[in-house]
């Protein structure tokens, strides 16, 4: 199964993919040069010194009969131009949210949303402190109550693995209220 893991530049979908690839996960970073200052914002990550140029792309086996494949989108609104290719084929996807950073969710909220994509919004755990709880978030970003938030932490695998279940559980319900149950 394909999920797409968005969110905002620097929300941790390289991280993400990473903490949970059996195989070495594939991304494209690049070390920022100065012709991304003022393009791409660092203010809230500046340690940060890579970018993913293209995707990330890793592999996750949930049980011996589902694996996950897992492709990170990137962040800079002048590569959205894959996001159409990218959703292809997936059954879901997850937003990865900074709190600080609320408004970056927006546009992924909104192409997936579009798109009639099933997504869940990770909310990544920066500093071991949420700025916003789920309620707030939830309120703010103008999410459904059916859609799931959880909070994640992209550095820890087990919780980026429940993130991928909770995707992979909501994309199946949905699946279900949309054809029946039954139906193979
Ligand atoms: N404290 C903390 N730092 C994180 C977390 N996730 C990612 N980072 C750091 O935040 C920066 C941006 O993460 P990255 O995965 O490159 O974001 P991307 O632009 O969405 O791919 C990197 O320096 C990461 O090491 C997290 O959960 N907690
Ligand atoms: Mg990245």
């Amino acid at each position: 199964m394909k999920i797409v893991v968005g969110g905002g530049f620097g929300a941790g979908k390289t991280t993400f993919v990473g903490s949970v690839s059996e195989i070495m996960p594939l991304t494209t970073e690049a070390v920022m040069t100065e012709a991304s200052v003022g393009i791409d914002n660092l203010d809230a990550t500046p340690r940060k010194q890579t970018t993913t140029v293209a995707m990330d792309f890793g592999r996750v086996s949930l049980d011996k009969d589902l694996v996950l494949y897992l492709f990170g989108t990137p962040g800079q609104e002048r590569f959205w131009f894959m996001w159409d290719d990218l959703v292809r084929g997936a059954i879901g996807a997850v937003v990865l949210t900074d709190t600080r950073r609320l408004a970056d969710s927006f546009s992924p909220i909104d192409f997936f949303e579009d798109r009639g994509l099933p997504y869940v919004v990770g909310l990544n755990c920066f500093d071991g402190e949420q700025t916003h709880g789920i309620d707030e978030v939830r309120d703010a970003l103008a999410i459904a109550e059916t859609v799931p938030i959880v909070q994640c932490d992209a550095r820890d695998r087990e919780s980026v693995k429940n993130t991928l279940i909770t995707m992979v559980e909501y994309s199946m319900e949905r699946w279900v209220s949309a054809h029946g149950a039954g139906v193979s």
